[in-house]
């Protein structure tokens, strides 16, 4: 049987033919006992939309940076009708944590898979070189570890993701195992004209579309295990019609209460990803003042932008200095996918009110009778 890996792999192979120009990433392997001279540093993830403490420009040279995830597989509540989605995370938490390194330093994970799940699972890095991104090295069956080692050799937002065989790989990643990387340059961001640029406080936003299956009735069905699932939720898959689009794992996980917050005057990063589906992010009453659509900080941030797109299977970046108070929302664009499926996050933005941006001249009246 030619598997979905092997296709997977098939075409690794030939990006490996075509890709025999040196690229700014390829330099002179650095040896074993390089690398174990390096100072190490363990961090501590943080479950989402928070993340870890860490420097913007960093103020010593590479270093390995050593991070443990574990994979949970639970049921999750994702809306208010308590409709429950088999799970499957990295953590704990969908989407999975944000790490955070520098560009030339070495990420050091070690991936634990405990006996109390039911499935093996991997991690593949968008960001890492090789062996599907790690993947074809760390899958893992329930009662065993794993550690991988990777370079970060190009800086930006990159997703991560479970993806172990065929029909697995699409399953996983849609019941939650999916995160991010960012990887910033050892210098920090800059702008377009090469100029530093930085921020007070940053967010991670993952987004996830999942697929349902209901009853006859039409309504969702909940099951015992993820293998009962499965087959009924495979079906809803195919249909490419999710049930929910939401932040965070669930409808609501990042309003109201759950608010994110900022003041009048702080410089907020928006990091979002996408492991599977394209979306359109947009701030209501604010802007993107400079965005890595594509996440890829080599690249020239855009400025001003109203929308931007986020492509399935990556995370993009954006900048934005908060000038009003209020609430804003935070949506998909798609108005559908967040009014009715459940992609809107708050902002919640304390600080003085600008007349001069803007101001109510006259509230709302009747029409006056002349
Ligand atoms: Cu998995």
């Amino acid at each position: 049987m030619f598997t979905r890996r092997q296709a997977l792999l098939g075409a690794a192979a030939a990006g490996v033919m075509v890709a025999a120009l040196p690229s700014m990433a390829s330099a002179a392997p650095v040896s074993e006992a390089e690398i174990a001279a390096l100072p190490r540093q363990k961090v501590t993830l943080v479950a989402p939309p928070f993340v870890h403490a860490h420097e913007q420009v960093a103020t010593t040279g590479p270093k390995v940076v050593e991070f443990v995830m574990t994979i949970e597989e639970k049921p999750i509540v994702i809306d208010d009708e308590g409709t429950v989605l088999q799970g499957m995370t990295f953590d704990g938490s969908i989407p999975g944590p944000m790490m955070v390194v520098h560009e030339g330093d070495y990420v050091e994970l070690t991936l634990v898979n405990p006996a109390s799940n039911s499935m093996p699972h991997n991690i593949d890095f968008h960001a890492a070189t090789g062996a599907l991104g790690g993947g074809a090295l760390t899958l893992i069956n329930p009662g065993e570890q794993v550690k991988l080692r990777f370079k970060a050799t190009r800086s930006g937002t990159f997703v991560y993701h479970c993806a172990p065989e065929g029909p697995m790989i699409p399953w996983h990643v849609v019941s939650g195992m999916a995160g991010t990387i960012m990887v910033l340059p050892r210098e920090g961001l800059k702008n377009e004209k090469g100029e530093p640029v930085g921020y007070d406080k940053v967010y991670y936003i993952g987004e996830n579309e999942f697929y349902i299956p209901r009853d006859e009735d039409g309504n969702f069905k909940s099951y015992e295990s993820h293998g009962d699932s499965y087959a009924d939720t495979l079906e809803v898959m195919k249909s490419l019609t999710p049930t929910h689009v939401v932040f965070n794992g669930a409808k609501g996980a990042l309003t109201g209460e759950n608010a994110m917050t900022a003041k009048v005057g702080e410089t907020v990063l928006i990091v979002h990803s996408q492991a599977n589906r394209d979306t359109r992010p947009h701030l209501i009453g604010g802007h993107g003042d400079y965005v890595w659509e594509e996440g890829k900080f080599a690249n020239p941030p855009a400025k001003d932008l109203e929308t931007w797109f986020i492509r399935g299977g990556s995370a993009g970046a954006a900048l934005y200095t908060f000038l009003q108070p209020g609430v804003y929302a935070y949506v998909n664009h798609n108005l559908i996918e967040a009014v009715e499926l459940g992609a809107t996050a708050h902002f919640l933005v304390e600080g003085e009110w600008n007349d001069d941006l803007m101001k109510q001249v006259e509230a709302p009246g009747p029409i006056p009778v002349n």
